[in-house]
């Protein structure tokens, strides 16, 4: 789905698109999607930069804490996300944030909101008696 269907289908599941605060937590995930073995290795997470541009913040409107971001590192041009990579008919620039598991370096990556990826959702853990 798209990134903001995404967020939809998390909500209606009592959750939202994860929100990453630690390096456990982006470890955790990382090896939940290299566990999973799909070839395509993208997942939507709770991450946006749709209203400032450059302004990333998290589902729950708390900002990104620039000390705890896992941006990749593009193996392939030895680029730098977030690039919010913007190209003539192409690519109108980059808003959503989506995790990646590649073979050499994993992390987030900024891109197009309207790609359909898989999702990680998180959702608080209910207890009853
Ligand atoms: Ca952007
Ligand atoms: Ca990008």
């Amino acid at each position: 789905m798209n990134w903001l269907k995404s967020q939809d289908q998390c909500k209606s599941d009592r959750g939202h698109l994860v929100i990453i605060e630690s390096e456990e937590e982006q470890d955790f995930l990382t090896a939940l999607v290299e566990m999973e073995g799909r070839e395509d290795k993208s997942y939507w997470i709770g991450l946006t930069d749709q209203n400032i541009e450059g302004d990333f913040v998290w589902v729950d409107e708390m900002p990104l804490d620039k000390q705890k971001t896992f941006w990749a590192k593009r193996d392939h041009d030895h680029g730098q996300e977030p690039d919010n990579w913007i190209e003539e008919s192409i690519s109108p620039g980059e808003d959503c944030v989506h995790l990646q598991k590649s073979k050499i370096y994993s992390g987030w990556y900024d891109a197009g909101c309207e790609m359909q990826k898989k999702r990680i959702c998180e959702a608080p853990c209910s207890v009853h008696g």
